[in-house]
């Protein structure tokens, strides 16, 4: 994975998608500029988790875009996706490294400085500085980092840098300022009525 693979990451969720398929809102954000692609899922049986992992794969193969599970290295390892993003209650990182091999992509989230400081004694492929503003989309988030910690964590990390947490049209460009690699959207693609459109404007903007 290159850094640049992560200037604008779409990160899945159902229920904001108003009704519309999944494959179908990741395809279009694709074909707008998204650099690879998430797959969330909090509530879905493992079987369906797979089957829409599968699917996904299959959408995303002709872009040469990396698909990404979240949590489930079990799920990452029967889709073979390109990686896993793991949070901080999740496996640890050296488990998950060592089922999915040198090969694929792991994302950690970092939540407070201290957990970028940590994040620097592993092998992670990138950290997602979560959440940089408080958003409706995920509500049991640690206390915001604001711009000025998000910068504070770019400086000090080893690591490729995406933000999450409230990037959209008007706060992406203040975030790629404090020194990432891009940007982490759920709301701004999936909710958004042409989720194209959205992520050339987003692309435009980084
Ligand atoms: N992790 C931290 S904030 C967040 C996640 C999954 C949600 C971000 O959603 P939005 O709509 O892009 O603000
Ligand atoms: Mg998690």
């Amino acid at each position: 994975m290159t850094p640049e693979q992560l200037r604008l990451y779409l990160v899945t969720d159902r229920p904001l998608s108003l009704g519309r398929g999944l494959e179908w809102i990741v395809e279009e954000a694709v074909k707008g500029g998204a650099t690879i692609v998430q797959l969330r899922e909090k509530s879905l049986d493992t079987r369906e988790f797979i089957e829409l992992g599968l699917s996904l794969k299959r959408t995303l193969a002709p872009y040469g875009v990396p698909l990404i599970i979240n949590d489930r290295v079990d799920v990452a390892l029967a889709v073979d996706a390109d990686g896993v993003h793991i949070g901080q209650s999740d496996m640890p990182y050296d488990i998950a490294r060592r089922l999915l091999g040198p090969d694929k992509i792991i994302g950690l989230s970092v939540e407070n400085l201290e957990e970028v400081e940590e994040a620097n004694s592993l092998d992670v492929d990138y950290i997602a500085v979560s959440p940089v503003f408080g958003t409706p989309t995920k509500t049991d988030t640690a206390p915001p980092f604001g711009l000025d910690g998000l910068r504070k964590a770019a400086s000090m990390t080893r690591h490729p840098v995406v933000a999450i947490g409230g990037m959209n049209r008007t706060t992406a460009a203040g975030a790629m300022a404090c020194g990432i690699d891009g940007i982490a959207v759920v709301s701004a693609i999936c909710g958004a009525p042409e989720p194209q459109e959205a992520a050339r404007e987003l692309r435009s903007l980084l």
